[in-house]
């Protein structure tokens, strides 16, 4: 069944158009935007979702060990106390199927399937300004049209496949980690070659190693990781989550990053060498990505990030057997968490196993894929299966790959020529009555997902309330705040270290020919909160909003 016409119950709009809003993408954002929008606000809505399944980044990314790096009791939605109540997460940190499982348990609960449209992937959006409507057209060609246009893309669903020459030629099977085969793939026995040591890579190599003949792991830039210690929730563990929901939230949405643990506020350079180890030793005994909060300071000193990166080194050098693969591994070209920091479930570990080998990449590039596996400079590799863990033309990609034209029938392509301008992550100037969900600009990536997802459906639809009340048509950033935007998201990157790693995808720098700008907002989750609703406060300062 395909629910792309109009017609779950809400009456025939006023405005003419076919629905009062149109949302791309059905993953945590639509989900949650639709329900919003639709439950709360009265809205007749359409999602349309490319994929046969809602999820959006949990439906692609199937790939061998896919789990969440934010702890389940976070890694959800918070808006619906039942909601909570009802859903009981596993493990510490969330499967790829259980975080399914909860998306399709959400769009049931909510009776969210009728109103979205999947296998319906979006080709094009224009803003037509004389009747005040998108008109967003599917890649079949149907066109349907709404006052109001939400994009919930993802910042990580355009798979990065980088151009290597001879890939057509390759006689194996090969698969990118964000478009995994629904029915999985079987590494029994066979030759696997994987390009790509990020978040996924770093997950998928000790899976992938329980089953290949051999893996050999294709690294070109060395990077640091910190166990998960992942583990099933013990029934105490469940309690006292249940007892303490609200200072849960309440910790998650007063805090930088998200997650329900703070900085600790300390330096990392004021206790004594020994204090330090000691400190260090605990956040590794406790894994996950709490480890960057061990001191304040992390992100924001070179002296003291150095003081992180180098017990990381030690660790891994302590960890694998070999002194040469060590060497390899812990040769780290940027300072630790200035590259999305990953967690792992034995990932350095599995380069003791016989059946894993690493290959330097820094030492032998890769020259061309053949018909019989992968060639570096110095050697070739027959393989049967080359896995893709090359991440994702992160942000600003999703959103690209659409084309979006808005006023005088400019694209976003044009406006974002020399990297993404917009205010406060939600409105580009010229792109009137249409809101980004979590794209660059926005804390997004920075910050545990969902708690960024609520914060901004919530705020786009208290502004869609307040425009409906006062009978207001169109709003849209004007461009001297997105100016100012551009330049406090850049201010923000510049106070910390991040922007050093020089090859991160924060940056736009893992795709060839795309232009090299921070894009999400660094200064912090709550701080942004504050500013978007100071805005709001302000009768929606920074926009221009009309009848
Ligand atoms: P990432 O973090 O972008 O990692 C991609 C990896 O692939 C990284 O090691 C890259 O090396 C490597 N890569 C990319 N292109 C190539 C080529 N052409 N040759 C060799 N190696 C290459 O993506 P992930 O999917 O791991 O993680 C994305 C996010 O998803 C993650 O941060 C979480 O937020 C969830 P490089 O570092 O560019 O040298």
């Amino acid at each position: 069944m395909n629910h792309i016409a109009p017609g779950s119950g809400a009456g025939t709009p006023a405005h003419g158009g076919d629905f009062d809003a149109i949302v791309v993408g059905a993953g945590f954002s639509g989900m949650y935007l639709l329900h919003r929008l639709r439950d709360q606000l009265g809205l007749s809505v359409r999602v349309l979702e490319a994929a046969d399944g809602v999820g959006g980044t949990w439906h692609w990314n199937r790939y061998p060990g896919a789990r969440c790096d934010s702890e389940s009791h976070s890694y959800c939605y918070y808006f619906s106390k039942d909601l909570l109540e009802e859903w009981e997460w596993s493990e510490r940190y969330p499967t790829q199927p259980e975080i399914l499982r909860y998306l399709n348990h959400v769009a049931d609960r909510f009776d969210l399937r009728r109103d979205i449209a999947l296998n319906t992937r979006v080709g094009s959006a224009r803003f037509d300004e004389a009747a005040n409507l998108w008109q967003v057209t599917t890649a079949e060609g149907r066109t349907l049209s709404a006052p109001f246009l939400v994009t919930a893309v993802g910042c990580l669903s355009a798979a990065n496949v980088p151009k290597i020459p001879g890939l057509e030629d390759f006689a194996g099977q090969w698969y990118h980690t964000g478009e995994w085969p629904q029915e999985g793939v079987d590494f029994t026995g066979k030759r696997v070659g994987q390009i790509g040591t990020g978040s996924t890579g770093i997950q998928a190599v000790p899976v992938i190693a329980e089953t290949a003949g051999h893996l050999w792991v294709f690294q070109r830039t060395a990077n640091y990781s910190v166990p998960a210690h992942n583990a099933p929730l013990s029934p105490e563990t469940k309690r006292w989550i249940r007892e303490h929901r609200d200072e849960i939230h309440r910790v998650m949405t007063s805090n930088t990053n998200g997650h329900p643990f703070n900085i600790e506020d300390r330096s990392a350079l004021e206790v004594s060498e020994e204090e330090r180890q000691r400190l260090y030793e605990q956040a590794w005994a406790k894994g996950g990505l709490q480890f960057r909060a061990t001191f304040r300071d992390l992100l924001t000193d070179k002296t003291a990030n150095d003081t992180a990166s180098e017990f990381l080194r030690a660790k891994i050098r302590s960890i694998v057997k070999d002194p040469r693969t060590a060497t390899i591994l812990s040769n780290i070209d940027h300072p630790y968490a200035t590259k999305r920091p990953p967690i792992d479930s034995g990932y350095f570990e599995a380069f003791n196993r016989d059946n894993v080998t690493l290959v330097d990449l820094r030492a032998a590039p890769i020259e061309r894929i053949t018909p019989r596996g992968i060639k570096t400079k110095d050697a070739e590799y027959p393989l049967d299966i080359i896995v893709f863990a090359t991440g994702f033309d992160a942000l600003t990609g999703p959103l690209l790959r659409i084309d979006i034209r808005g006023r005088d029938g400019r694209s976003l392509r044009e406006a974002w020529e020399a990297g993404p301008v917009n205010y406060l992550g939600l409105q580009v100037p010229g792109f009137p009555n249409m809101f980004t969900m979590t794209g660059p600009g926005s804390p997004s990536v920075l910050c545990n997902m969902p708690v960024a997802i609520e914060q901004h459906a919530n705020w786009i639809a208290d502004c869609i309330t307040r425009m409906r009340a006062k009978g207001l048509k169109r709003i849209e950033a004007r461009p001297e705040a997105a100016e100012r935007w551009v330049r406090d998201v850049n201010a923000a990157a510049e106070s910390t270290l991040l922007p050093e790693a020089g090859s991160s995808w924060y940056l736009g720098a893992n795709v060839p020919g795309k232009p090299r700008v921070f894009m999400p907002y660094a200064g912090g989750m709550a701080h942004y909160r504050a500013i978007c609703d100071e805005v709001a406060r302000k009768d929606y300062e920074g926009f221009a909003v009309s009848a």
